[in-house]
């Protein structure tokens, strides 16, 4: 395939850049801060979907190089945001397993001069992160710098109440299906309210993804859910255009 076959040079000719999707609290509108996406932009084939190169990164091995980059590079851009917007970066299983995550995060932090609380992991609910001594390990050393933890896609997985429990995530993200279903699913609400429950109890955030209309985000407010993104509110934005947008500066 020409994605696999590409997918190593990318990096080196500058054809990944990251789109970041503004986070808001929905109590106000205000902004807290943006999730950072990865986009490639391939010669040939033009913009490709991390949806469509990311399992073939993790399946090669060059997700934890591409995964770096990420890391990096939201760090440095979010830095020219202002206090106290955040960043949120998405991890995949095989970044977070192999390698040392924590010292590239650190080297990331360190580089960019981002103060760590405004870093959010997004770590998927996967058979790797199952809670052995190594998971809790790294969960331990990564809490340590200062960083945020947030379990994203929750409720399409692995997800059980005893691995919130030892791993003591800040954040739940739950998973874009349940705001989807929200006006035709009986059950979605359900979820979401049980969710926030869960949350609660643990003493996380709780974020919604895939926010389209104002009668979702009602329910979700109304639910208990602090904070959301969507396009209600913005789709992906460079980091330029985030800033001018949501932070009011240029
Ligand atoms: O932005 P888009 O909807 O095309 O993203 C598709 C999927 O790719 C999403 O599930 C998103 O979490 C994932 N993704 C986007 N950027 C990154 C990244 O930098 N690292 C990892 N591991 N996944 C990403
Ligand atoms: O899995 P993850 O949450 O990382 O994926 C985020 C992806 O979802 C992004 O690629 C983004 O383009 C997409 N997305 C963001 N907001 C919405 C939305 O409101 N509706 C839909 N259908 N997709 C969205
Ligand atoms: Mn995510
Ligand atoms: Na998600």
């Amino acid at each position: 395939r020409i994605i696999e076959r590409d997918l190593w040079q990318a990096l080196d000719r500058g054809e990944f850049h990251l789109r970041y999707q503004p986070k808001v609290n929905l109590a106000n509108g205000s902004p807290t801060g943006a999730e950072a996406l990865m986009r490639w932009h391939h010669p040939e084939l033009g913009d490709v979907s991390p949806a469509d190169f990311i399992a073939i990164a993790e399946a090669n091995g060059s997700i934890e190089t591409l995964g770096r980059w990420a890391l990096e590079t939201a760090c440095r851009e979010a830095a020219t945001w202002p206090e106290p917007l955040g960043v949120s970066v998405n991890i995949a299983p095989q970044q977070f397993c192999s390698g040392n995550i924590a010292s590239d995060v650190e080297s990331a932090l360190a580089a960019s001069g981002l103060r760590p609380g405004r870093l959010t992991l997004e770590l998927v609910e996967s058979e790797m992160l199952e809670s052995d001594a190594t998971v809790l390990r790294r969960v331990e050393s990564l809490k340590r710098l200062g960083v945020r933890l947030s379990l994203d896609d929750f409720g399409t997985g692995y997800s059980s109440v005893g691995y919130l429990s030892r791993l003591r995530f800040d954040e739940i993200k739950i998973d874009r299906q349940f705001t989807t279903n929200l006006g035709t699913d009986p059950g979605a609400q359900g979820i979401i309210r049980s969710v926030v429950v869960l949350a609660e109890t643990f003493d996380m955030k709780i974020v919604s993804e895939g926010i389209e209309t104002p009668e979702q985000a009602l329910f979700l407010r109304l639910a208990g859910c602090q904070e959301g993104q969507g396009f209600l509110y913005s789709e992906p934005l460079t980091s330029a255009e985030f800033r001018a947008r949501f932070a009011g500066t240029g």
